[in-house]
């Protein structure tokens, strides 16, 4: 899985992915990034990427060419067309469902905005998806496109290791996780679940499922509710 970003921001996008499980990932090879520089595609002298808007207006515009140019090179360089996802809060809302629909591709370029906004005709040239990751507005796209990149990196196979997958059940099964112990056994006068000492791995699995029901119940009524009507 290759992700392809195209962004104002290079640096933000590397930095932040090369730590952790995407960082051994792409050591591994298991998943690559290029994170594609739009200001390198400007053909302004003074290598600027946005004016004012027409109309009128508060900010400034990314405009048409170099956000073009960026992802023809891109797409050149694939051999063939791939879904271009530009992250806005007008998007669809990112969930786990929308993720693993994405981890099917072999490529994904994904587009971040700043400023006001991108010209409208480049959006319409390029992009197939909108995507926002939930109902606030942030400065830019990069945070985004990281988010989305995490999640889609982590259901590449062989990206989580057995040591990371514990955790790998959280809303597969449209459930919240069960709670998680470690030693001490006792800590703070707060001992650990007794049946999670007993080595019965179908009572564990039992309980754990019966915990994760109840407090999908508590904390996300919408989900557990959506659970149930399932069943
Ligand atoms: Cl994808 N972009 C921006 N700028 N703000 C957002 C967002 C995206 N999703 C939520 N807020």
């Amino acid at each position: 899985m290759k992700f392809y970003v195209l962004t104002l921001f290079p640096e933000m996008i590397e930095q932040c992915l090369a730590n952790s499980i995407t960082g051994r990932a792409m050591e591994q090879g298991k998943i690559a990034l290029e994170a594609v520089n739009i200001r390198d595609y400007t053909l302004d002298k003074h290598k600027k990427v946005d004016d004012y808007p027409y109309g009128g207006g508060a900010g400034m515009v990314m405009q048409a060419q170099p956000i073009y140019d960026a992802y023809r090179a891109v797409i050149e360089k694939i051999g063939h067309p791939c879904p271009v996802i530009y992250m806005t809060p007008q998007g669809k809302t990112f969930k786990q469902e929308m993720a693993k629909d994405f981890a099917e591709y072999e490529e994904l370029i994904l587009l971040c905005g700043h400023y006001e906004g991108v010209d409208e005709r480049v959006l319409e040239e390029i992009v197939t998806h909108e995507v926002s990751i939930g109902d606030y507005v942030l400065t830019g796209g990069e945070l985004p496109a990281m988010v989305v990149i995490d999640t889609i990196s982590r259901l590449v196979p062989g990206v989580l290791h057995n040591d990371d997958s514990a955790n790998t059940e959280s809303f597969e099964n449209g459930l919240l996780e069960y709670p998680q112990y470690s030693r001490p056994e006792v800590w703070n006068d707060k001992a650990v679940p007794p049946i999670l000492l007993s080595g019965d791995h179908a009572k564990v699995d039992a309980w754990r499922l019966e915990q994760s029901i109840a407090r999908t119940k508590v904390k996300r009524p919408d989900l557990y509710q959506e659970f149930i009507d399932k069943q």
